[in-house]
């Protein structure tokens, strides 16, 4: 048992229902309540991050932090101030009755002076997190490596114009990779940080892609020389801290392992704010990884409508999140993933309880989309119209067309002789909005 530090909530946050008032309970998420077959806490795979929840004092760039956050404060040896952390870290996660955390090797270990500092102090975090899991039993979702933070990676890691910058980046991931696979993680990511750029004046596109490409390759090689069996995912992200990074969507990131032949290496994590941030929907970036079997994993939050970057906010719309949820049991549920909560509370939010407000609030939301997308998926209320739609492929005509039986002639002759003359059909949009809402609303919570 570590040190203490949210001792204004006693007792793990438990299920009390829609009519409670307290604030500390939850009012859907019952982690034992069968969905589908499966318990909701084994469909929704709870983590939560150490870096926006653990690490973030919440400074901006006008402020320094406002957070109640003593586990910050305690000052001294580096090493003693890094356990009390983890301390604070598991009690939290703890108390939330989640089953995962997820971390970068800098989140929970100090970066020290070398590069055999860092390998020291990561290696003996390593220890104690492994000591605090068997004593919670948390378990690790996913580890990765910071390679962004560092004045080194300024320009990029892999994709720095600096081949020693790029072994320095590689040295980093071996040891993430491998603390990772330690500590039974379930999954490796791959977040692009500044692998992007600020100008093309000073950029070699080409290059920087096969280095990308090359690095990428090394990681897949070195999970199979260590044994790792989890999963290792690339995170899309179209702008921020770069002006444009080149992991940029989920389409894009397809392409781009296609083009390499990586695609039966890498997997997709999904962050609801990057696929906004990309001019898209969180639930387009989520379709197109889950119909083109690179879904991996959830990044869950959200961005501001008015707000052009990467507020990370709690998710808290039921509305999206069904949709969202919908794809993925629609794909099989999650195997090695689950939903992350890559969030931050606002710089106001200073009270340690907000904390738990947050995931709370986020949890409760998509337990809800849970139950809303069984139902959709249970009565049909999507896949019915779509199959409809799209009846014709599975016929003469449109079989032909896909088997490669058919030309532009034999088109043509069909078209000419008035054996095929279209007519408009409704999209019924409108109607399958109306569809969805129903559902919404009457599903019971
Ligand atoms: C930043 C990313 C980051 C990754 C992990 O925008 O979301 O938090 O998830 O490096
Ligand atoms: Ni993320
Ligand atoms: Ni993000």
């Amino acid at each position: 048992m570590g040190k203490e530090f949210f001792t204004d909530v006693p007792e793990p946050i438990g299920y009390a229902g829609l009519d409670s008032s307290d604030p500390l309970s939850y009012k859907v998420y019952q982690p034992d309540r069968l969905v589908l077959g499966k318990r909701m806490e084994d469909q929704m795979r709870v983590a939560v991050c150490y870096w926006h929840s653990f690490n973030w004092p919440g400074q901006d760039v006008f402020g320094r932090g406002t957070f109640d956050r003593p586990w910050l404060e305690v000052g001294g040896d580096a090493m003693v101030a890094a356990r009390q952390k983890m301390d604070a870290a598991f009690e939290f996660v703890s108390k939330l009755g989640v089953p995962f955390m997820c971390f970068h090797d800098v989140d929970i270990a100090p970066e020290g002076e070398t590069f055999a500092d860092y390998a020291t102090n990561l290696e003996s975090m390593v220890d104690y997190a492994e000591e605090r899991m068997s004593e919670t039993g948390i378990r690790l979702l996913w580890g990765t490596a910071n390679l962004f933070s560092h004045p080194r990676y300024a320009a990029g890691a892999s994709t720095n114009p600096d081949p020693s910058v790029y072994a320095y980046a590689a040295a980093q991931v071996k040891h993430a990779l491998e603390a990772t696979h330690r500590l039974g993680g379930e999954n490796y990511v791959l977040w692009g940080g500044r692998d992007g750029y600020e100008t093309l004046l000073n950029t070699d596109l080409r290059q920087e892609g096969i280095q990308m490409a090359s690095f990428l390759t090394m990681v897949a090689e070195h999970k199979r020389n260590i044994g790792f069996e989890g999963t290792l995912l690339i995170e899309p992200k179209p702008a921020e801290p770069t002006k444009h990074q080149y992991d940029y969507d989920s389409q894009t990131v397809h392409g781009f392992l296609e083009r390499f032949d990586l695609a039966g290496e890498y997997k997709l994590n999904i962050e609801g704010n990057h696929a906004t941030l990309a001019g898209h929907s969180f639930h387009h970036d989520v379709a197109y990884a889950v119909s083109h079997g690179i879904f991996g994993s959830i990044d869950a939050n959200r961005g501001d409508p008015q707000t052009g970057w990467d507020t990370d906010q709690f998710p808290n719309s039921v509305d999206e999140l069904s949709l969202i949820f919908y794809e993925i049991l629609k794909g099989g549920g999650f195997t090695t993933g689950g939903f992350n909560f890559d969030t931050k509370l606002r710089r106001q939010s200073l009270d340690r309880s907000d904390l738990f407000h947050g995931h709370i609030g986020g949890i409760d939301a998509l337990a809800k989309a849970l139950l809303v997308a069984a139902d959709l998926l249970e009565a049909d209320t999507l896949s019915n119209p779509l199959s409809h739609r799209y009846a014709g492929w599975s016929e003469d005509v449109g079989r032909g067309i896909l088997s490669g039986s058919e030309s532009l002639e034999s088109l043509e002759a069909r078209v000419m002789s008035g054996e095929l003359d279209p007519s408009p059909v409704s999209g019924s949009q409108e109607l399958l909005e109306n569809r969805v809402n129903q559902v919404i609303w009457g599903s019971e919570a």
